[in-house]
């Protein structure tokens, strides 16, 4: 059991208030708060060490490279990475899959390959494969949704064939919910030799992460959905992808020699790190680790879980509300997207935060999901290791004041 209480106390912005209310927080999907030890990171940092890193010979510049690869170390450690080497540092999850398919497709995609998707992805997980299918004349397949919001996985061995060159799906869905067998996804790609991209921009910040055992070959992540500064993401993959691919920006750092005519590359993970790189936000993103982990993600998974079921159980009573994405909790993260009837999304996003509510209504830049579910919106309530059952009280009260208003106003 996670000390709700105590760890509400380490988020500052919790105590404000929006609009004259405290405010409840429940839009961690898109982005997280960040703990005290977050922002004191940045400052410390910026106060005691600022330089530039992997280049001065003086004091400042050797601590600022230490930080910055003892943060590399920690997210190696935290998704039980083989050596650090194979973390490199992006700016989001959305530049480390376009890392991939830039670096690695354009090797090894040609006019003919197919890529298979899913239905659910994200836009960063879709369009970096569209640019790279009409680049290469490939083709993209998708792996189907069922009506409960779960990968049609039945379907896999038949849109698999000799022309597949990379499986890439998302750990948890951003706006069903539903967390993905990746593994059994893995193993399947794995029988036929053929790699798989984890699109973990919203697994990795709530579930423990083995890459190792999960086996996966790629797996994409931000740090401002896991209590971390906005501008840093992360590429992990196995270190001989790493080795074989060609880079992606060129630039400082990532060489080891440049003549007028050709470059050589860097080590790793350098060879991928063009540039000075977002140094303060990695090391602050060092110390989001250490507090997750100092809590626990079993136990953070745990007090998700609970919620989400909570949240369903809840937002089920609501009359006219139904719930996106599966109905078993056990395969579900904290989050649920909804649909109140006679209420447009986004006028209940507003009616919502007049109560000092943050939801997010929209397509979740997820558009394909949104036609196959047959609307242009969803409101959705994203929960973390911060938030408790009374917030989702809170929520399903105002749903139902926001019902009243609405229908007052409608019917005037
Ligand atoms: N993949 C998934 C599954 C996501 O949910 C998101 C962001 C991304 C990729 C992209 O992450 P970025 O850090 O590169 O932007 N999802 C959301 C969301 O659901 N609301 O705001 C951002």
């Amino acid at each position: 059991m996670i000390d709700v209480g105590r760890i509400r106390r380490d988020f500052p912005i919790l105590q404000r208030q929006v609009h004259g209310k405290p405010l409840i927080y429940l839009d961690s999907a898109a982005t997280s708060q960040k703990p005290k030890a977050v922002v004191e990171a940045l400052v410390d940092y910026y106060t005691q060490t600022n330089a530039n890193i992997h280049r001065g010979i003086h004091a400042l510049s050797e601590e600022a490279t230490a930080l910055y690869e003892g943060a590399r170390g920690k997210v190696a450690r935290f998704i039980a990475a083989p050596r650090p080497s194979t973390v490199i540092f992006t700016r989001n999850t959305t530049e480390s899959i376009n890392l991939v398919s830039h670096a690695w497709g354009l090797r090894h995609v040609q006019p003919g390959d197919e890529i298979i998707l899913t239905e659910m992805e994200h836009h960063s997980n879709i369009v970096p494969w569209q640019l790279l299918a009409q680049a290469k004349g490939a083709k993209l397949r998708f792996i189907r949704l069922n009506a409960e919001g779960q990968l049609a996985l039945e379907e896999l061995p038949q849109l698999i064939s000799g022309k597949t060159k990379l499986i890439t799906l998302t750990l948890m869905s951003n706006v069903l919910g539903t967390i993905n067998p990746v593994r059994a996804v893995i193993q399947a790609a794995h029988a036929r030799g053929i790699p798989v991209l984890v699109d973990g921009a919203q697994g990795v910040p709530h579930l423990p992460i083995n890459v190792v055992d999960l086996n996966c070959d790629f797996l994409a992540f931000s740090a401002h959905k896991m209590l971390g500064p906005t501008g840093v993401g992360v590429l992990y993959a196995k270190e001989a992808l790493l080795e074989e691919m060609d880079p992606f920006l060129g630039g400082g750092d990532m060489i080891r020699d440049v003549w007028l005519d050709h470059s050589t590359w860097n080590d790793l993970p350098w060879k991928y790190e063009a540039g000075t790189p977002n140094i303060a936000d990695v090391i602050a993103f060092g110390a989001a680790i250490d507090y997750l982990e100092k809590i626990g993600m079993p136990e953070i998974h745990h007090h998700e879980q609970e919620l989400g079921g909570y949240a369903l159980d809840r937002l089920r009573e609501i009359e006219g509300l139904s719930v996106h994405g599966p109905s078993d909790p056990s395969i579900r993260g904290g989050l649920v997207s909804f649909e109140v009837k006679g209420l447009h999304p986004h006028d209940l996003g507003q009616l919502l935060d007049a109560e000092g509510i943050a939801i997010r209504a929209g397509h979740h830049c997820c558009k394909p999901l949104m036609r196959k579910m047959g609307v242009v919106a969803t409101a959705r309530a994203s929960f973390y290791l911060y938030n408790t059952r009374e917030e989702i009280d809170a929520l399903a009260a105002a749903i139902l004041k926001a019902k009243e208003v609405f229908s007052v106003v409608a019917h005037r």
